[in-house]
């Protein structure tokens, strides 16, 4: 079947974001809220503590049907049987992943600019997060804020037969601004595949309203704005 990437969470751990919240818990609320993809996303841990939290959340995405992506640590995605890996540039790269986790894994790879979204497209991604869309504390230091004329100049060329793949945006996206992300994304593009959040989720108080509302945003996104 085909993946959906239409509400895509990615995790994250951290007590600014987290809360007193159990990661667990949170994914599970937002997949019942309707997020169709999660990546576990873990800069602190070590590899035994992200395989036991790796193998609990897939629990969790596999009773929902919904894949479970890696960020970073193909290792862990492997020894866990995780569905796939979410790679950025300064990671592993993408041939020697798929070398390592076969034809069949979902490889997502961040791409800031044309450039990287063409290489990533031809070297066989499944899809590109394209970001850091906006400014969000949720990731410090990203090297580039590339605003809707940054999405829409790599729609541009991803849209194009030979580098078809599907796109997600990332980076301070929530239910204030996704549907007019959503809406500048199309035309003359085929537009995003979809929308990728951390804090709009994690953080919320209770993620699977906030799940549920942005789901039905990004369902409804009026013909014109
Ligand atoms: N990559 C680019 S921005 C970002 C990542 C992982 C964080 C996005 O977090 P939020 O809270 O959805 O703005
Ligand atoms: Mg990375």
């Amino acid at each position: 079947m085909a993946t959906d990437y239409s509400l895509y969470l990615v995790t994250d751990s951290t007590p600014a974001i987290l809360g007193d919240k159990d990661l667990p818990s949170v994914v599970e609320a937002a997949l019942q809220g309707g997020v169709t993809i999660v990546q576990y996303r873990d800069k602190s841990s070590d590899t035994a503590d992200l395989i036991r939290m790796g193998e609990r959340l897939h629990a969790i995405t596999k009773k929902h049907n919904v894949p479970l992506l890696i960020n970073d640590h193909v290792g862990v995605a492997q020894a866990i049987g995780a569905e796939g890996v979410h790679l950025g540039q300064d990671d592993m790269d993408l041939q020697t992943a798929r070398r390592i986790l076969g034809p069949e894994a979902i490889i997502g790879v961040s791409a800031s600019n044309v450039f990287e979204a063409i290489e990533a497209a031809s070297g066989g991604a499944n899809y590109l997060g394209i970001g850091t869309l906006y400014a969000t504390p949720t990731k410090e230091n990203t090297k580039s804020i590339i605003g809707t004329a940054g999405l829409r100049d790599i729609l541009q060329f991803i849209s194009k037969p030979y580098h078809k793949l599907p796109t997600v945006a990332i980076g301070g996206l929530n239910d204030s601004n996704i549907q007019r992300v959503i809406f500048q994304s199309k035309s003359p593009n085929k537009g995003l595949d979809g929308i990728a959040v951390v804090s709009a989720i994690i953080a919320a108080a209770d993620p699977e309203d906030a799940a549920a509302a942005l789901r039905r945003l990004i369902d409804n996104v009026p013909p014109t704005l």
